[in-house]
Formats: C-alpha cells, structure tokens, sequence
C-alpha cells in the first residue's frame, strides 16, 4: 500500500512539474543601456529584473543579467503578456509580447538615474548621488564606469522627472 502511494506521488510530482515546464519557454531579449563604452564593454553587463503582467494573472518576475551586448534570457508562459524590464539604477520600459517570438525581442532603452529603484528619477535619486559623489557606490553608478561622477550626475539631470515603466513604442517614436 505504501509503496503504491510513493510511487503515485512520484508520477504526479513528474506530471506536474513536466506541465510546468512545457508551459513555459524561453525567449531572447535585448536593451540599449546609457554608458560611455560602447556596446561589447564590460560596463554592459547590468542584472535586470522582468516582470510579466496579463489581466486576471499574477506577476511573475524573475532575475537576469544581460551580457555586454544587452542580450538576457527570460521566461514566460504562453499566451499575451506585457513584459517589463528594469535595472536597480534605471527606468524600466515595458512591451506587449503576444505568443512565442522567433528572434530577439527588443525592449529600447534603459533611462539611468533610479538610485533608490522606485521607477522615478527625482530629488531623492539626486540626494544619493551627493551623498556618494566620488566614491565607487554601486547606488548611483549610473554608466557603471566604477566611479560616481559628473557623467553620472549629467544622466540623472537629462532624465530627471520621468517615470517608468516607459512603453517601448513611445521610446522608438521619440528617439526617430
Ligand atoms: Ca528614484
Ligand atoms: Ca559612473
């Protein structure tokens, strides 16, 4: 009797977590990120966070990194999904993903100047920056170059009072 019940649990164990994977895949993304190196530097490699949101559905978010070229895996179930990537120092952007992209799926670009990561750049992201000015903090890092300086505070300065999550077609438009 027992080793029956074992062996039951054992198949339902496999069957659901066989139904959660094939219920999920993988995509591609790729973001455009505010640095004085150009893309391919190590300066590039920035862990993200994505989010997937859809009427009536839990958010799902999940921790990445891209690489130096701003490529990142994430996951997602199948179906429509608005999908949002954010970096601690920066503004998030969100997009509409509607079933299973074949190739990568861009997300525009990252606004740095999120210090305290509230999605809003700010007089609290400003008293940050002058708190650690000159220093190596991570906090207000915005290029991610290894030190807080005035390229940094010129980042903040040109996207102070924006709010994410910015919908990635209004970037494409306006960046025309
Ligand atoms: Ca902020
Ligand atoms: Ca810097």
């Amino acid at each position: 009797m027992m080793k029956k019940l074992r062996i039951g649990l054992v198949v339902l164990l496999f069957l659901v977590f066989a139904g959660k994977i094939g219920a999920q895949h993988y995509e591609v993304g790729r973001i455009d990120l505010q640095r004085a190196a150009p893309r391919g530097d190590d300066s590039w490699i920035t862990d993200l966070e994505v989010s997937g949101f859809r009427p009536g559905a839990s958010v799902l978010p999940h921790n990445t990194t891209c690489d130096q070229y701003g490529r990142f895996l994430f996951w997602l179930p199948s179906g429509e999904w608005k999908v949002s990537v954010k970096s601690q120092h920066s503004l998030g952007t969100i997009r509409p993903i509607q079933g299973r992209v074949s190739g990568d799926t861009g997300f525009g670009l990252l606004l740095e100047g999120d210090a305290n990561n509230d999605n809003v750049i700010d007089d609290l992201d400003f008293a940050i920056l002058t708190d650690v000015y000159w220093t190596d903090s991570p906090l207000a890092d915005f290029n991610q170059d290894g030190q807080v300086n005035a390229l940094d505070f010129s980042l903040l300065n040109s996207n102070y009072g924006r709010k994410g999550p910015i919908c990635y077609t209004y970037l494409a438009q306006v960046s025309k």
